[in-house]
């Protein structure tokens, strides 16, 4: 079988994507007119077109891929333009063939955060009821690291209040601003609460931050890893957190110089526990399926190491142990037709 059908028809866990990043543009289009209706021209920040989903072979700066998020931004801000995005959201990925999708989002005030939450809890709720089991949905909050301690401890506490529906907390943004070490309240407060920590990490070379993430706040998984000198590759060895590849977004975001550079070479070399991700699928263009075939054919790793690669993504989710045996029964049995 040709390796993108094999990778389209694979079962997959999806650990590492933004809801709002993962917005394609047909979605993008029905924002739009559900803004224009309500108030006749778009907002400055989304009536750039140019700014929209990066193409595959195309690249932007970091800086301009949040650019696309205030742009997203200011076309959600209504409670039916959340639920227009959390249900398509989930319906791409099941239409992709994942099978537990974790997706992360930062709360608004739409109109309070713990209102923004409730309704992307429900609508992504009443998306995962439409396919009748088809697809686990979870959900992570996350932690914008330009906002204010304050605001992270909130979301902390609304994440607690929505449990066992959202299993943890992330931390995200602009990865020039602030810093992981000046929000320990906040995850001494997610500990205590028995949340579990997805951590973006050296998105950017920053590596006490990295040291910190790894050695000392001990997280449950971490995403990204392009920039490991200085020690901080020894300590993620020595750690084995599961860590979160985001191939395209790292080559199209520039922080990896192409795909045959990317560090997932080694750590499959190495045996790491990877979960291959999307991070912002209508940001850069990608499926899942895309992400595990371009590693496939990057790799040159044969389909059946790739299936393995997938079902060892069930050991990082944060969900129930009866949800992964669930995943693991769904693996077994798809994969004889796979062979
Ligand atoms: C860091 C990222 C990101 O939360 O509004 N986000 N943070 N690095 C990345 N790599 C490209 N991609 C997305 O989804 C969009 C938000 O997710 C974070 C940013 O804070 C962005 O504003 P939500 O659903």
């Amino acid at each position: 079988m040709d390796i993108r059908e094999f990778c389209r028809r694979l079962p997959k866990v999806e650990l590492h994507a933004h809801l709002n990043g993962s917005i394609d543009n047909d979605t993008l289009y029905k924002l739009m007119d559900l803004y224009k209706a309500k108030h006749e021209e778009l907002p400055l920040e989304a009536s750039d077109k140019s700014i929209y989903a990066i193409k595959q072979g195309e690249t932007r700066t970091l800086a301009q891929c949040f650019d696309v998020f205030r742009a997203i931004h200011a076309l959600t801000g209504s409670e039916e333009a959340i639920s227009i995005v959390a249900k398509d959201v989930v319906q791409g990925f099941a239409n992709d063939g994942v099978r537990y999708l974790e997706l992360r989002t930062t709360p608004k005030d739409t109109p309070t955060s713990a209102e923004y939450v409730r309704t992307v809890i429900d609508a992504l709720k009443t998306a995962q009821d439409k396919h009748q089991g088809a697809i686990v949905v979870r959900l992570i909050l996350s932690i914008d690291r330009r906002g204010s301690v304050e605001k992270a401890l909130e979301t902390v506490r609304i994440a607690a209040q929505n449990k066992p529906f959202v299993v943890g907390v992330d931390f995200s943004g602009d990865p020039t601003h602030k810093d992981a070490r000046d929000f320990q309240s906040a995850w001494d407060l997610a500990r205590q609460k028995d949340l579990k920590l997805a951590i973006h990490f050296a998105e950017i070379k920053n590596t006490e931050e990295s040291l910190y993430i790894v050695n000392e706040l001990k997280a449950d998984r971490i995403g990204h890893g392009c920039f490991m000198q200085d020690g901080v590759e020894d300590a993620v060895l020595k750690a084995q957190i599961p860590l979160e590849i985001c191939m395209s977004s790292n080559v199209m975001g520039q922080s990896v110089k192409d795909y045959d550079d990317h560090h997932f070479h080694d750590l499959y070399e190495k045996d790491y526990p990877c979960a291959i991700s999307t991070d912002d699928m209508g940001v850069f263009s990608t499926t899942l399926s895309h992400e595990y075939a371009m590693a496939a054919r990057k790799l040159d790793i044969p389909q059946p190491r790739i299936w393995d690669l997938s079902y060892r993504t069930i050991d990082f989710i944060f969900a129930e142990v009866e949800v992964k045996d669930q995943l693991r029964e769904i693996w077994n049995s798809e994969k004889v037709l796979l062979a």
